[in-house]
């Protein structure tokens, strides 16, 4: 596409009206850089819509003029699925202005709101309603609910209730050309036909713009028991899993496996974080039970747990959380290991899963492959254990001048997805594909699944403005 010229720009500025732009380098650059810093782009104008009339109206007058669309929410995302390309010629649509919370329905135990709100209101909406949200990630103070249902985010409770798809009831949807796909509604029950609001989850922007949404609530539970394990092996901790699940049944919400590298970065690196045990340990879990009642006796059937798969040697330690300081304290530690491992230096990310039942046998194998490409890298395989997903990240011996992880990143990553596709397993579990891994994608995604893929992408966004180059390379 060629720059957009300035009276095009100008009509797409009236359209906005005063207030619905921002036009200066200042107001723009946060938006053309992603979260990461890895992406950088351009775009004369981000639009700032407030309300489904004005964003429908919008991507219709930009698809009358072929003017290409980058649908933003809290700019948060890992892959710059959110960031605009080099050309200085698509226009980022923030959904940031729109911020209603439309309904919180306790009966229904369901909430709709704008795509601009963030997790952290909704949440924060369930809970004076005395009801849950139960999505939860480390940028929930920034994420918007168009972006996490955008990208289908996972994060720390997806064992318990899912990623964003099973929480999403209702979306209403932008379409490329400016239509309004309304199927706003709480419903649990609806076999009429295609369930075509599948199709924007997880779509990266790339089929329309979320522009609202319902989502389910559940339950605030009552009791919760928090601990941080530590064992010798990750099939010791899936072990430990199968005999929680076993005794407490699915009140095992977070199971997040951390190895000891990880726990050392963030004592080194982020100020106050102390390990919580006397000695070192190879692995660790942070677990967390929830029950909604007050008084299930949860306390002691866990702490029970805990002590019979000690007595058992199934786990060589543990630290239950008395407090809710202590709780929060173990929480930080699992959640600051990104920030950890950014002042560790650069390094390379791996968002990969594979069934939950071969993740140690993956990670050993991994941990070979990576023993010949990346000698002396830190490996830093964390995550979400009973999902299956794991980052299994590396971070480099030499700290923040080491830049042979990032030299040699193609290699070493392709390596690491060539063991993912032998396994059968995912290359982007949670992350998604966004600019970072359309080639990926390509190479490793099933053909056919490729070529729907293609074919959707063709029949809802035929001239190609909706996130161009995102999941997909732009058709000829
Ligand atoms: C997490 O689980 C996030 O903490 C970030 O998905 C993962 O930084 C990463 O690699
Ligand atoms: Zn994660």
């Amino acid at each position: 596409m060629n720059p957009i010229p300035a009276l095009r720009l100008q009509a797409l500025k009236d359209l906005l009206g005063p207030g619905g732009f921002l036009e200066s380098a200042a107001d723009r650059a946060p938006f053309e850089v992603d979260f990461r810093g890895i992406h950088r782009g351009r775009t004369p104008l981000v639009a700032l819509p407030q309300s489904t009339a004005q964003v429908s109206d919008f991507v219709r007058h930009c698809a009358s003029q072929r003017i290409a669309i980058v649908p933003q929410g809290g700019n948060t995302g890992y892959c710059g699925g959110a960031t605009p390309r080099a050309g200085n010629d698509e226009i980022v649509l923030s959904l940031r202005r729109m911020t209603r919370i439309r309904a919180v329905d306790a009966a229904s135990n369901s909430l709709t709101a704008d795509a601009g709100c963030l997790l952290a209101t909704l949440q924060d909406a369930a809970a004076t309603a005395g009801r849950l949200l139960p999505m939860s990630l480390g940028s929930e103070g920034s994420c918007t609910l168009g972006g996490i249902i955008s990208t289908n985010a996972g994060g720390t409770a997806v064992l318990r209730y899912g990623m964003m798809r099973e929480l999403v009831l209702g979306l209403e949807v932008v379409l490329p050309d400016g239509r309004v796909l309304d199927q706003l509604t709480a419903l649990r029950k609806d076999n009429t036909g295609y369930d075509v609001k599948q199709l924007f989850i997880g779509a990266e922007g790339t089929l329309g713009v979320v522009t609202a949404a319902c989502v389910k609530l559940f339950t605030r539970p009552a009791s919760t028991a928090t601990a941080m394990v530590a064992l010798a092996s990750p099939a010791a901790a899936l072990a430990l899993l199968d005999g929680l699940r076993d005794s407490l049944g699915d009140a095992v919400t977070t199971f997040e496996l951390i190895p000891r590298i990880a726990l050392e970065f963030v004592c080194r690196h982020v100020p106050g974080s102390r390990d919580p045990l006397a000695a070192a340990h190879p692995w660790y879990v942070l677990l967390e039970v929830t029950q909604p009642q007050a008084d299930s006796g949860l306390a002691g059937q866990f702490e029970s747990a805990l002590a019979g798969a000690i007595d058992s040697g199934r786990a060589s330690d543990a630290v239950i959380a008395s407090s809710d300081a202590q709780r929060d304290a173990l929480w930080r530690l699992r959640e600051s290991i990104p920030e950890a491992q950014r002042q560790q230096g650069p390094g390379l990310k791996h968002d990969i899963s594979v069934e939950p039942s071969r993740l140690p046998q993956f990670i050993e194998e991994g941990r070979e492959v990576l023993a010949r490409l990346a000698p002396g890298a830190r490996l830093v395989a964390y995550g979400h254990l009973g999902d299956g997903n794991l980052h299994f990240n590396l971070s480099p011996a030499g700290g923040a001048q080491d830049t042979a992880l990032v030299a040699n990143g193609a290699t070493i990553s392709r390596a690491v997805h060539d063991l993912v596709a032998r396994y059968r397993g995912s290359i982007s579990a949670e992350h998604g594909i966004g600019q970072l891994k359309v080639a990926e994608l390509e190479r490793y995604e099933d053909p056919v699944a490729l070529a729907l893929m293609r074919s959707i992408k063709q029949a809802l966004d035929p001239l190609g403005i909706m996130n161009p180059g995102k999941v997909l390379r732009p058709g000829p």
